[in-house]
């Protein structure tokens, strides 16, 4: 080699470094937007399914606090010293005996029922615009054919099938976008335990990479990153290759769970999970878009005992994605699907229900934004988004009274979404009071939730 040779690379190596968008820094990662396209879709399906799904338990009514109820962090509790470590193990060993391990749940995830397009379709009349699946959960168990994860994957064992790959097309042939949920760490991985350096190059950011390039989604969805700071995951390195150098840098969304350090602070868009909001410093600093995650039960993945009592009811999971839309944010509302590969019917029902209400109401949704005059109004279940110069007034109860609404400019056409009738207002000043009509079952557009729209008024 001549001896000109090394500086030359290296000086060539510099160059395709620094001529490179986003530095493997928090400062340079940060600085990319979240693409405009997650803000706009406000609603998506988020699907837990693990081998998790076989045994489908978690003591649902034990009052334990909100994770012992997650049905995926089978294996973990029942390993666990804890009151909920007990009631998990009861339950485990008069079901299956002590000596059942959970790997032996994996060849009875059967999938047999599972039909990716018919998922698809549900979701699309939910009228989600995104779902986000788990490719791998705490277990280490990966939903496609991963070669980090021989004989632990579903196409080794169990389904036999490239679940990830399937439901990517189907979503994506629906004209819905597709992410992936990712857990950084795994509980009983002993590389993870002995070596985290190793299993950081060689395990996880190899899959990572694996999911993004197989498969392109626009959600690269982590988790499971409370044990380490992002540096140690080496966090800020992928988030670079994926924005500078992946088949999706240009359209790509992540979220803030890339380390012990992250949440609230750093990465894409912030997320909460069951309304918990990270209370650390640093959290809240900045302004970001943001997701809340959560089941329609006590669940993520499906826990065959939760009944009716445990689930939320289609109005009240309306009202909660008009809760979260009006604050600015997007509701990611969980699914459990069963070992056998079906969306339970209660959930569907949930979601198509959802799904009405916003065939008639989703312009008060899709590509809104927050309302900041909202702040000067706050009468009991009205919510507000705004789109363009329109103002949308989202009522959770039919309101009894005139509504009254502080703080537009104008006032051009008002009308209720879905009714054909004529709304009466009064503007007054900066403010409007909207007498809400008279409906009968035949002319209600809506069982749950009812929005007026204001032209031209902002
Ligand atoms: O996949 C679902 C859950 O199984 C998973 N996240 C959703 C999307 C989840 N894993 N763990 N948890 C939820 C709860 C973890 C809580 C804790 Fe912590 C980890 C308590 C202390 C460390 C995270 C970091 C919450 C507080 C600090």
């Amino acid at each position: 080699m001549k001896k000109n040779f090394i500086p030359i690379l290296f000086l060539l190596f510099s160059i395709h470094v620094f001529a490179q968008k986003y530095q493997p820094t928090w400062e340079s990662i940060d600085s990319r937007p979240v693409p405009q396209w997650f803000e706009d879709v406000k609603f998506g399906i988020f699907i837990h399914w693990g081998v998790y799904a076989v045994p489908a338990w978690a003591p649902a009514d034990a009052d334990i606090g909100i994770y012992a109820k997650y049905s995926e962090w089978y294996w973990w509790r029942k390993n666990e010293d804890s009151e909920a470590g007990k009631l998990f193990r009861d339950y485990h060993n008069q079901m299956y005996g002590e000596d059942f391990k959970y790997q032996d749940f994996a060849p009875m995830w059967k999938a047999q029922h599972f039909e990716p397009d018919d998922w698809a379709d549900v979701f699309k009349k939910a009228g989600a615009k995104y779902v986000v699946l788990t490719s791998k959960h705490h277990e280490g168990f990966t939903l496609w054919p991963s070669e980090q994860s021989w004989n632990w994957n579903s196409v080794d064992i169990g389904p036999h099938r490239d679940l990830c790959g399937d439901l990517t097309k189907a979503v994506k042939d629906a004209g819905l976008h597709m992410g992936f949920y990712y857990s950084l760490y795994e509980w009983y991985n002993p590389l993870y335990h002995n070596n985290l350096e190793k299993y950081v190059d060689d395990h996880m950011i190899p899959q990572m990479k694996d999911l993004v390039t197989r498969y392109e989604p626009d959600i690269f969805w982590t988790d499971g990153e409370w044990d380490h700071p992002s540096e140690k995951w080496k966090s800020t390195e992928f988030l670079a290759w994926l924005y500078n150098e992946s088949p999706v840098k240009d359209r790509v969304a992540v979220n803030d769970r890339w380390g012990k350090e992250t949440r609230g602070v750093h990465g894409g868009y912030f997320t909460t999970e069951y309304d918990l909001v990270h209370d650390r410093e640093g959290v809240g600093e900045v302004e970001r878009p943001w997701e809340e995650c959560r089941g329609i039960g006590t669940s993520f993945g499906y826990n065959q005992i939760e009944d009716l009592d445990n689930y939320m009811t289609s109005d009240g999971l309306v009202d909660l994605l008009i809760e979260k839309v009006a604050g600015g944010g997007n509701l990611l509302l969980d699914i459990g699907p069963t070992a056998d590969g079906r969306i339970p019917v209660i959930q569907q029902q949930r979601l198509l229900d959802i799904g009405s209400w916003l065939d008639i109401n989703g312009e008060a949704i899709y590509e809104t934004r927050k309302w900041e005059g909202a702040e000067n109004n706050d009468a009991e279940n009205v919510y507000f988004t705004r789109k363009g110069n329109d103002l949308y007034v989202l009522c959770t109860k039919f309101p009894e009274k005139p509504v009254i609404v502080k703080g537009i400019k104008n006032v051009g056409k008002v009308s209720m979404l879905g009714f054909d009738g004529k709304v009466k207002s009064k503007k007054s000043g900066n403010t409007i009071t909207i007498t809400p009509p008279v409906l009968s079952p035949i002319n209600n557009p809506s069982p749950y939730a009812w929005v007026f729209k204001i032209e031209d008024s902002l």
